[in-house]
């Protein structure tokens, strides 16, 4: 499964889903393997399979195509963790950084017969690698999401962006698409649309050579029903591409849309100009046995959980999702916070040659290909970095005006954990702080939260709304002690109980999201193994199998009152 729903009529699209070869290959070889001693399911992690359980290096995954006629091939890869270096025939395609982000490679002019796709994957640790760090998470072997097959043509519809706004009692979208043409001449081009029963003429666009092209237009749409939480009504946006042949589209591109407004006015959240309350989870895409390569039943499941808890927010720590998870929460109506790929880097982390662009190209493939998802309601950067020093803000605020300008209808935040030393506040929309009032240490939560709170007001967050974007404590899944002792499911309830109480009555705090919905896998390099028992982070309120802890019950009961 690629999306949950249909993307073309026209496009011919295929996923290349199934058993590769695979082998293990070393370091530092450039030998290309000539045999391949295994097959591992694609999408999937290597670490599911006995022999790579802890495997941490580089892997080659290969595939054999058969192409039936002449064809220009673009190849999308919707996940690889943790680095992918592509080739088609032995010839290279394609580089790509990220576990967590699209790509795509355009292999023109593909002849009928059979030819070879290799992909070698590398999740190792190295000073190349800037986000994907020994971390408390753990960062998988593999092609952990989808991979796509499309024949094109030298033009054609890469993604669209859907801004709908409502004035005056009606429902305005202005719609862009983003067109490429790879060829070396320049193409004239005509582009039509459908959306909510409206033909949509976007008219004529000349495409020059070897560029990308947006086209952008205004419409009005009169009998609308907007996206919510409790009715996320959606929409397709189908969208076509006429050349000289005015009667038959070449190339078509549809996606989901939902008409819905997201602010932020004075110390309010507002969806569709009501207020909202966001209360929500941190999930960690990571399965006991799946790892980060989640399938579509086991994603649906979570949600279900989530949404059985009460909750209406999901906050996709500490990178980019998979596409189908933000499609289950646009039809659900779950708000999701996503954000980019980086989790407690250091200064020193942050001054790695590789860190801003590996950020940036992670923040352009987040926002351009996951645009359209209404569910996304807030974009945020940089969970726990360096945003107390000069230095640090200069990154936070080179990556936030990076965002802005790609998009200008969402709100933007980070989640800190440097209170009463924060120098960032005045850059975002709302203020996030991750707090966690009896667990790493004995405040007591209103007294630490009222002083916090003074502080924001003195430190750029006046005025703005609060999320509290992480709180909760550890428990080991049947630990049940009449202590209620730390990493015992009674003493997580009873300080969820506690910092419940606090957070979902405050006014000015428009979110409250749990640290975390499931127990995660973290790396045994670096220290975390040592207060992470069994090598996890253990505060999920369900544990790596989805088995429902004590405080569960405590979470439900909050989260029903909303
Ligand atoms: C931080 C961090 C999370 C997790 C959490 C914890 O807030 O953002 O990724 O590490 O602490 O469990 O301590």
């Amino acid at each position: 499964m690629i999306r949950l729903f249909c993307q073309h009529k026209i496009r011919e699209q295929v996923e290349l889903e199934g058993l590769w070869d695979f082998v293990p290959i070393s370091a530092n070889s450039d030998e290309m393997p000539d045999k391949y001693g295994y097959k591992l399911s694609v999408p999937g992690c290597w670490e599911m399979h006995p022999h790579f359980l802890k495997f941490r290096g580089r892997g080659a995954y290969r595939r054999v195509i058969d192409i039936e006629e002449k064809s220009d091939l673009k190849f999308t890869f919707k996940g690889v963790s943790h680095t992918a270096d592509v080739y088609f025939d032995g010839k290279h395609i394609g580089h790509h950084y990220n576990a967590f982000t699209e790509f795509s490679a355009v292999v023109p002019q593909v002849e009928a017969g059979t030819h070879e796709l290799l992909v070698i994957v590398d999740n190792s640790f190295s000073e190349s690698s800037a986000l994907h760090v020994p971390n408390d998470y753990y960062t998988y072997g593999g092609i952990i999401r989808p991979v796509v097959m499309e024949k094109v043509k030298e033009v054609y519809i890469d993604r669209t962006e859907f801004v709908p706004s409502f004035e005056k009692g009606s429902w305005n979208a202005e719609v862009s698409v983003i067109l490429k043409n790879y060829g070396k001449t320049e193409n004239e081009i005509y582009i039509k649309g459908k959306l909510a029963g409206k033909d949509l003429e976007f008219g004529t666009a000349t495409v020059a050579a070897e560029s990308e092209l947006r086209v952008t237009k205004t419409f009005e749409f009169s009998n609308v029903k907007p996206w919510s939480n409790e009715n996320p009504q959606l929409y397709m946006l189908e969208l076509h591409l006429f050349g000289s042949n005015a009667d038959k589209p070449f190339d078509d591109y549809i996606d989901r849309v939902g008409f819905r407004t997201v602010k932020v006015e004075g110390q309010k959240l507002l969806i569709n100009g009501n207020e909202v309350k966001l209360r929500g989870f941190n999930r960690h895409e990571d399965h006991s046995i799946f790892g980060a390569a989640i399938p579509f039943q086991a994603m649906a499941n979570d949600l279900d959980i989530i949404m059985d808890l009460g909750a209406n927010t999901v906050r996709t720590c500490h990178y980019p999702n998979d596409e189908r998870f933000l499609d289950l929460c646009d039809e659900r109506g779950i708000y999701v916070w996503e954000e980019n790929h980086a989790r407690g880097l250091s200064l020193k982390q942050m001054q790695n040659p590789n860190f801003e662009k590996q950020c940036e190209d992670c923040n352009r493939e987040m926002v351009h290909y996951h645009f359209n998802h209404p569910s996304i309601i807030i974009w945020g950067i940089l969970n726990e970095c360096c945003s107390f020093t000069e230095e640090g803000r200069a990154y936070y605020k080179k990556q936030l005006s990076q965002i802005r300008d790609m998009d200008k209808s969402r709100p933007l935040t980070f989640a800190s954990c440097h209170p009463f030393r924060d120098m960032c506040l005045d850059l975002v929309d709302i203020v996030s702080f991750n707090i966690y009032s009896g667990w790493y240490n004995s405040d007591n939560t209103l007294e630490h939260y009222e002083k916090f709170y003074e502080w924001v007001k003195t430190a750029g967050g006046n005025n703005k709304p609060i999320i509290v974007s992480e709180f909760g404590a550890g428990a080991i899944y049947g630990l049940r002690e009449p202590t209620r002792v730390k990493w015992s499911e009674e003493r997580q309830a009873d300080i969820l109980e506690d910092n419940l109480s606090v957070y979902c009555t405050r006014p000015e705090i428009v979110g409250t999201i749990i640290w975390q919905f499931c127990d995660c896998r973290v790396t045994e390099e670096g220290d975390w193994f040592k207060s992470r028992p069994g090598t996890r982070n253990n505060k999920g309120i369900v544990d790596k199998y989805r088995r429902p802890k004590l405080a569960y019950g405590t979470v439900q009961k909050w989260y029903k009152k909303g």
